[in-house]
């Protein structure tokens, strides 16, 4: 038995169906985890959707910000951008129970056993893993229940930009799910920055990557994230694993055994993908 975790799939499921052959995924006794942003940009989300909840209990996903668009747009909330390629799941008569599936997803992973955290985009440098743990759970049992539509209404937004534990209300998770999904650079309060997309080597020098902010406060723990794929996979600081390499954009699509820490990956061409603008 092995444990895979798999970076940002977006659709691209030519690749993921390679992925998955190149590492002899087994179904009946392998495990498979995802970093979220299954959908989107690439050209058969609906086929990774498919999939991945056809998984069952042989998997895990954390909900990436991808992922809350389609349900925010799917929920009359939001509206497709024009690189979006949603419309397919939308059209499809299994959309519903899809949906429903995907908005059951956790944004936050912790197993005890092999003390590995996963979430899409990082945990913020102010959270403790257990504060990040009590913060995902918050807003998890709002989208599992019947409010979900009130806060995907809400969701979209750049402020708070900061985390404090005083924030109530909309405000309070909408910073929560933008630290889990969005999140690239902080400054050294763990303020988000919302614009830079770029590589660690010509960031803005003020601001850090959110897992090198000084006094970051998640320790002990393994963390796996994807969500930025301009860090090609490395960040170079130990414990913490970066495996959205790029697949939609043309690069590569990851996956990390968690039991041997080797990383597996298949080329992947924009064949997978009608999308082309590197964002
Ligand atoms: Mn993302």
């Amino acid at each position: 038995m092995a444990t895979y975790v798999i970076g940002d799939v977006q659709g691209c499921f030519q690749s993921l169906t390679r992925l998955l052959k190149h590492i002899q995924f087994d179904q009946k006794n392998d495990v498979l985890w995802f970093t979220g942003d299954l959908v989107n940009r690439g050209s058969e989300s609906l086929a990774v959707l498919r999939f991945v909840s056809s998984l069952g209990s042989q998997h895990i996903t954390v909900l990436g910000n991808h992922d809350l668009h389609l349900l925010a747009v799917a929920d009359g909330t939001a509206k497709l951008h024009a690189e979006d390629t949603l419309q397919e799941i939308l059209a499809s008569p299994d959309r519903d129970q899809l949906l429903h599936w995907l908005i059951n997803r956790p944004l936050l992973h912790y197993d005890e056993h092999v003390n590995v955290v996963l979430t899409h985009a990082g945990i913020a440098p102010c959270w403790t893993l257990h504060q990040a743990i009590l913060l995902a759970k918050e807003v998890e049992n709002i989208l599992h229940g019947d409010k979900a539509h009130l806060l995907l209404s809400h969701l979209y937004g750049n402020q708070p930009d900061l985390w404090d534990d005083g924030l109530e209300g909309y405000d309070r998770y909408r910073c929560i799910v933008n630290y889990f999904t969005r999140m690239r650079l902080c400054d050294e309060k763990g303020r988000l920055d919302f614009a830079y997309k770029g590589t660690l080597q010509h960031r803005p020098t003020h601001l850090f990557p959110w897992f090198a902010v000084p006094n970051c406060k998640v320790k002990d723990v393994d963390i796996v994230f994807g969500h930025w794929a301009a860090l090609g996979g490395e960040v170079n600081v130990p414990r913490v694993y970066a495996l959205d390499t790029g697949c939609v954009y043309g690069n590569k699509l990851t996956a990390l055994c968690l039991e041997t820490r080797e990383r597996f990956f298949v080329k992947c061409w924009r064949i997978d993908t009608n999308f082309t603008k590197n964002s």
